[in-house]
This record gives structure tokens, C-alpha cells and sequence, in this order.
């Protein structure tokens, strides 16, 4: 898009949730390079994020919230973030950063003089002016959480006034009420709509979304490195072209250096173990074919019902594992299996066990219903929640509390398989 001459068209970059020094805990990563890949890969987002700065002419770059994975900075990320800024600063990009849950201003105490195009929002909502060749064409609003949970609408403290020019937002919250978010710094659409600013650059929200596209934009950029298998897909950055005129016209650009992927291979029609593991290689080919030559990471989901079930039914998953895992690891790039999971069915006829009349059946009837009704689901996770509540595993329990319904159903349908296994065994007997 070329602007006229002399108009006060400019462009930024949004992004946000960088996680500087996330630690990848709960993966198992035996491979050394790959483990050095995953421990580098948010700086490496970063500095791609500071390319795309460059290459698109962004005179500005926000960061909205959980720039750094934790409050307890690290002096190894602090210096990452400024090497990286430092650089967009020497060329004249200004870069202005709000904290967020994860790294909110409680733990922060900066061991580096920045430099002056670098700004940091405090616990107040703040304005900074973006000027271009002495002439006022933007202005950027922003807050920083004070304390790791903020249950205020801190949207409220923004406002535009008549006169002011084109105003980003930047802003760590959560939109609507989103149950799979926690819920900081919650407020409505209408909230953000009411306040004048022309565009909402979010963060706390991990995959990229637009929530409207215009008068005012809003726009969560996502984080710019998927963590596990549950931000697969592309992540990255939005670059924001503003015209003369107001309007805003944006553009999604990843940035992730190893790519998330979750691949699920059916097991129906097979009757050997090496046809899932072909079926695994080809589906790793062709998805890393798809994402542009980045290392990738697979997090493999077996499916379907047949034969090759009891097969699996011992060490199944991690023979398939190892068998299916490129043994050349790794070179430029890498496709990483994280692990496989086996959610296959036994080879049974469903429905003709269904209507035995006997325990079998009485199970296969319960699943169903619990299948279909939301209020067991939800007794499901109570009850998962229970028996890992009284163990010291906190973390597991926020897991089972952010348990998808498509998550509860493949573990109905795991529980299903085992109960069915063991019966059907001791029927064989
Ligand atoms: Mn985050």
C-alpha cells in the first residue's frame, strides 16, 4: 500500500505473551539440540518479531503483557529484551511495553539503562506521543498490571479526547468473559468501543484473533512462540498500516520458530503396528511441508477402532514413538514427535455390545449418556479435580479445571477402552 506524498500514514507492529525464559517444564526433551532449541526459541521470536519491525518499516513496535514468562525476570531474558530493542532503538523504532499477569510490575527492578525510543508502562494508564518528522501522527495508551492478579476493567481508565490523533490501546485483559482465559482485567466490547481508541493491541488471549476489524480495531495478536501442543498452529505478530486517513488495514506475519502441531492418525482399516507408523511419518512430512521449512513439534493423537488396538495396548505409544521419531535429529531444521498419545477403541461391534443386556452394555450406555449431557461432563472434572486435589499437584489440577469439553470426551472415551478391555478379557478367560 503506497502513500501520497506528505500524508501521515504510518505503520506498527502489535504483539504480545513473548514468554521470554519459559521453561517448556513439561516436556521430556531427551535430545540435547532440540532442548537447546526449545530454551531459545522465545528470544528467537523476539528478534523475528524485531525483523519484521525493520522489513515493513514499523515506526513503532507494542508489546502487550507477558513479555517475560515470569515476574522473577532473569537477568539472561532482561538482556535479551534489550539487545533486541536496543537495535530496533538505534534505528529510530520506538517500542512501548505493558506488563501483565506474568510479569507484572510487583517483580520488576531493571538491571539495564534503557534506551529513550523504549517505554514502559506503569500502574496508571499513561500516553506517549509518536511523532514522525516533527509532526504528532499517533499516540499510544497503555497500563501495566501492578500485581500478578488484576480483578479491576482497567479499559475504563482509557479515553480519547476530540483532537487527539489516531490512539492505540495496549492492553493485557480478558474480552466477553472468555471461561478458558483467566479472568484479569475482564471488560466487554462495548467497553473498548466506548472508549474512542482506534485500535485495541491485546494481549493475555495466546492465539491470534480479531475481534472486530475496524472503528476501533481489536485485535489479540496472540503470543509470538507456541508453548505446547495446545497453541499449535501459526503464531506471531500483526503489522498495522494506519493511512492519512484513519483507516487501519492489518496483517497477520508468524513469527514462531518451531511450530506446534497436534496430528491424529486412525487406526481403523489397519491391521499391522507399521501402518500407523508410516501413517505418522507421511502426516509429519506433510505438515511440515505446510510450515515454510520451521522446525516443527508433533504432538500425535491415535484414533479409530480396529485390530491394531490391542497391539497397542502395552507399550504401544512409546514403541510407535521411538519407531516413528527421525533418527537424524537435528539439523537446520527438525520435526520433533513430543509424544503419542493412544486413544484407539478395541475392535469390538459397539453397538451389538451395547444391546447384549449385560455389564458390558449397563458401560457402554453410561459413557454415552455422560457423553451427551454437559452437567456429567462437568461432574467429570469435579471428580477429577477431587482425587488430584488432595496430592500436592497443583499444577494437574488448574490442568483438569481448564480441561476442554473435546479433552473430557477423549478421556471418557480412553476410560471407555480400559473398562472395555478388561471386561472383554475376562469374558475371553
Ligand atoms: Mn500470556
Amino acid at each position: 500500500m503506497n502513500e501520497p506524498a506528505g500524508s501521515t500514514g504510518f505503520c506498527f507492529v502489535h504483539a504480545a505473551d513473548i514468554h521470554l525464559d519459559s521453561p517448556f517444564a513439561s516436556m521430556k526433551l531427551d535430545s540435547p539440540e532440540v532442548a537447546e532449541a526449545f530454551a531459545s526459541a522465545a528470544r528467537a521470536s523476539l528478534q523475528a518479531i524485531a525483523r519484521v519491525c525493520v522489513q515493513e518499516g514499523a515506526r513503532f513496535l507494542v508489546l502487550s503483557g507477558d513479555v517475560f514468562d515470569s515476574e522473577q525476570r532473569s537477568l539472561r531474558a532482561q538482556h535479551e529484551l534489550w539487545a533486541v530493542l536496543g537495535g530496533l532503538a538505534e534505528r529510530g523504532v520506538h517500542t512501548y511495553v505493558a506488563f501483565g499477569n506474568h510479569d507484572s510490575l510487583s517483580g520488576w527492578r531493571s538491571a539495564f539503562s534503557w534506551p529513550e525510543e523504549v517505554h514502559f508502562f506503569g500502574p496508571e494508564v499513561c500516553t506517549y506521543p509518536v511523532i514522525v518528522h516533527g509532526c504528532e501522527v499517533a499516540q499510544v495508551s497503555g497500563i501495566s498490571y501492578p500485581q500478578p492478579s488484576v480483578g479491576e476493567n482497567l479499559s475504563l481508565g482509557f479515553r480519547k479526547h476530540p483532537g487527539d490523533p489516531f490512539t492505540v490501546g495496549v492492553l493485557h485483559c480478558n474480552v466477553g468473559g472468555d471461561v478458558r482465559h483467566a479472568n484479569y482485567a475482564p471488560c466487554s466490547l462495548a467497553d473498548l468501543e466506548a472508549s474512542g481508541i482506534d485500535y485495541w493491541a491485546l494481549g493475555h488471549v495466546h492465539e491470534p484473533r480479531i475481534l472486530r476489524a475496524e472503528n476501533p480495531a481489536i485485535v489479540y495478536s496472540g503470543c509470538a512462540q507456541g508453548r505446547n501442543p495446545r497453541e499449535a498452529g501459526a503464531r506471531g505478530c500483526f503489522v498495522v498500516r494506519v493511512t492519512g486517513g484513519g483507516r487501519v488495514a492489518m496483517e497477520f506475519v508468524p513469527t514462531d520458530v518451531i511450530r506446534w502441531h497436534v496430528l491424529d492418525v486412525r487406526i481403523d482399516g489397519m491391521s499391522t503396528v507399521d501402518q500407523a507408523i508410516d501413517e505418522i511419518r507421511d502426516g509429519v512430512a506433510r505438515l511440515a511441508m505446510s510450515s515454510s521449512m520451521r522446525s516443527c513439534a508433533f504432538r500425535v493423537r491415535l484414533l479409530g477402532r480396529g485390530p491394531v488396538h490391542r497391539e497397542l495396548a502395552m507399550d504401544g505409544p512409546d514403541a510407535l514413538l521411538a519407531a516413528a521419531r527421525d533418527s537424524s535429529l537435528p539439523g537446520d531444521r527438525f520435526d520433533w514427535i513430543d509424544c503419542v498419545q493412544d486413544l484407539t477403541c478395541p475392535d469390538v461391534d459397539r453397538e451389538a455390545l451395547k444391546a447384549g443386556g449385560s455389564l458390558i452394555s449397563d458401560l457402554l450406555c453410561l459413557a454415552d449418556e455422560t457423553r451427551s449431557d454437559p452437567a456429567r461432563l462437568e461432574a467429570v472434572r469435579g471428580a477429577l479435580e477431587q482425587r488430584l486435589g488432595s496430592r500436592p499437584a497443583r499444577g494437574l489440577t488448574r490442568m483438569v479445571r481448564e480441561l476442554s469439553d473435546e479433552e473430557t470426551l477423549q478421556i471418557i472415551e480412553k476410560a471407555e477402552s480400559l473398562a472395555l478391555d478388561l471386561l472383554l478379557e475376562e469374558a475371553d478367560s
